[in-house]
C-alpha cells in the first residue's frame, strides 16, 4: 500500500497531484521571491521523503511569481542571529531535503524563471533536469553577502559548471543567463515560452518509464559518481541485474522484438 501524501499540511509549498502521476511542487512565497526559510526546507524534506514511496512518478518543481528562488531567507537568518551550531544544523536540513531529491529515485524536473540564485541554485541543481525560460538567470551572491554556500553548491554546482567557474561565480557574483547557461550545463533546456509547460511535458514523458528504471536513473547515477570506477562498475552491474530483468519490462521488450515498438530516430528538421 503506497504512502499517502496529505497536501493540507504544506503551507509554503503548494502541491498538485495530476492524474498521470506527475506532481507539481511550487515554492509559494512569491512576495519573498520564494526565499528558503526553515519551514520551507522542512516541507521539502517532508514531501521528498514521502514521494518515492507514494507512487509519485515524476515531479515538476516550480516557483510562483517572477522568480524561481532567491536562496536563503536572509531576513530570517539576520533576525535569528544564529550561532555556528544553529546554522550547521540548518545546513544539514538543507542537505537532507536536497539529498532526498537527488538520490530519492523520483525524476524531478525544475521549471526556472527569473532569479535562480544562491540557495535557489542549490535547490535547482538537486533536480535531475532543469528547464529555463528566457528570463532565468543564475548566480551565487554569497560572497557579496558575507556568506558561503551551505546547501550543496560546492558539490552540485561545481559538478555542473566545473571548479573554476564555480569559484569565479562566488568571487565576482557573475551572472549566467540565456543560451550560455545551457552551454555551461546550468540548465539542459531553454525555451521561448513557459518553462513550466515544457517541464510538464518532460515530466509526463519520464513518468511513462517504468518506476524501477526511473528509480535507478535518479539514484544510481548519483551514487555511482561518489564511488571509485571499480565499485561503480560493480554497483552498475547489480542495479542492471535487478532493473533489466524486471517482469514489467517484458512487454516492452516483446514489443521491440515483434517490431511494434517505436524505433529511435533522429529529430526531424
Ligand atoms: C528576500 C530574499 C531573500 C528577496 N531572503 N527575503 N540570496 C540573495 O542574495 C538574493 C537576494 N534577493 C535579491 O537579490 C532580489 O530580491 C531578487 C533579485 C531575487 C528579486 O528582486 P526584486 O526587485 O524583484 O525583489 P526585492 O524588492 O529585492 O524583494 C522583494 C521582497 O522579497 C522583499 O521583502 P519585503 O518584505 O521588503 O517586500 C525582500 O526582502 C524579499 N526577499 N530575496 C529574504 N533571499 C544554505 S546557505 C545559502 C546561502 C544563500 O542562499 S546566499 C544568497 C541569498
Amino acid at each position: 500500500m503506497p504512502l499517502q501524501i496529505d497536501i493540507s499540511r504544506f503551507k509554503n509549498l503548494s502541491i498538485e497531484d495530476h492524474d498521470d502521476g506527475v506532481w507539481v511542487v511550487t515554492l509559494n512565497r512569491p512576495k519573498k521571491r520564494n526565499a528558503l526559510d526553515t519551514d520551507t526546507i522542512e516541507e521539502l524534506v517532508d514531501f521528498f521523503s514521502t514521494a518515492p514511496r507514494a507512487g509519485v512518478r515524476a515531479v515538476v518543481l516550480a516557483g510562483s511569481g517572477d522568480h524561481f528562488c532567491a536562496g536563503l531567507d536572509l531576513v530570517e537568518h539576520h533576525n535569528d542571529d544564529r550561532s555556528p551550531a544553529d546554522f550547521m544544523h540548518i545546513c544539514l536540513r538543507w542537505h537532507e531535503a536536497f539529498n532526498k531529491m537527488e538520490y530519492g529515485g523520483v525524476p524531478i524536473i525544475a521549471a526556472l524563471q527569473g532569479a535562480v540564485v544562491g540557495g535557489g541554485l542549490e535547490l535547482a541543481s538537486s533536480a535531475h533536469v532543469r528547464v529555463m525560460d528566457q528570463t532565468a538567470y543564475f548566480a551565487l551572491p554569497e560572497g557579496q553577502r558575507g556568506l558561503f554556500t551551505g546547501g550543496g553548491a560546492t558539490i552540485r554546482v561545481t559538478d555542473l559548471v566545473g571548479k573554476a567557474r564555480m569559484v569565479d561565480m562566488m568571487l565576482t557574483g557573475r551572472v549566467y543567463q540565456g543560451q550560455e547557461a545551457v552551454d555551461l550545463g546550468l540548465a539542459q533546456y531553454i525555451v521561448d515560452g513557459s518553462s513550466l509547460d515544457y517541464a510538464m511535458e518532460l515530466a509526463r514523458k519520464a513518468a511513462q518509464n517504468l518506476p524501477l528504471s526511473n528509480f535507478a536513473i535518479c539514484s544510481a547515477v548519483s551514487h555511482m559518481q561518489n564511488m571509485s570506477a571499480m565499485d561503480a562498475a560493480y554497483a552498475e552491474s547489480v542495479v542492471a541485474g535487478v532493473v533489466n530483468t524486471q517482469p514489467d519490462a517484458r512487454a516492452r521488450l516483446a514489443a521491440f522484438a515483434d517490431k511494434s515498438a517505436a524505433r529511435v530516430r533522429p529529430n526531424s528538421e
